[in-house]
């Protein structure tokens, strides 16, 4: 058995969340836990289509993951939640919708220069044009966490590395 409870991870456009979190599930799923992995990709598409990425729209996006994060934990899950979530409120906000003790936050702290570098879907260069406008990082605000679980920069370190040093966090605070 294990407990349940949601892996937060916040981070720029192309720091890596989704690429750390697939692998964390992946991880998991082979010792035999019940994950699921909320991100931008299967959230933006369903339950968050009519939302944006205005401050407040960013703000509704994240509150309904929470609830959902939350759900999910009452359901016994490990929750992997994979989301720029730009500002401390927010962050702060979804905390506030999963159960005490039941909130792991982990900040995926590559640098901004590296993910634009790396601009896997083209938006960094369209932000530079101001193609699109209140692109986090660009022409929008990043917020750090000030006491995250755990920092990764997936630019100085192995995949490998990062699921290993996740998977001993959920073993120290006896979620495995
Ligand atoms: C940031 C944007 C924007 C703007 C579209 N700002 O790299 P991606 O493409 O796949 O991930 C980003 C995703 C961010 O959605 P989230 O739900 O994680 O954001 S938040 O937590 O702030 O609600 C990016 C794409 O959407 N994208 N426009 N203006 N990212």
């Amino acid at each position: 058995g294990h407990r349940s409870g949601v892996i937060w991870f916040t981070g720029l456009s192309g720091s890596g969340k989704s690429t750390v979190a697939n692998a964390l599930e992946q991880a998991l799923a082979a010792r035999g836990f019940h994950t699921y992995l909320l991100d931008g990709d299967n959230v933006r598409h369903g339950l968050c289509a009519d939302l944006g990425f205005s401050a407040e729209d960013r703000t509704e996006n994240l509150r309904r993951v929470g609830a959902v994060s939350g759900l999910m934990v009452d359901a016994g899950l490990l929750v992997l939640s994979a989301f720029i979530s730009p500002y401390r409120s927010q962050r702060a906000l979804v905390r506030s919708l999963v159960p005490e003790q039941s909130f792991l936050e982990v900040y995926i702290a590559t640098p901004l220069a590296v993910c634009e570098q790396r601009d896997v879907k083209g938006l960094y260069q369209k932000a530079r044009k101001g193609e699109i406008s209140h692109f986090t990082g660009i022409s929008d605000p990043y917020e750090a966490p000030e006491n995250p679980d755990l920092v990764i920069d997936t630019s100085s370190t192995e995949l490998s590395v990062s699921i290993e040093q996740l998977l001993q966090l959920l073993a120290e605070r006896g979620w495995i």
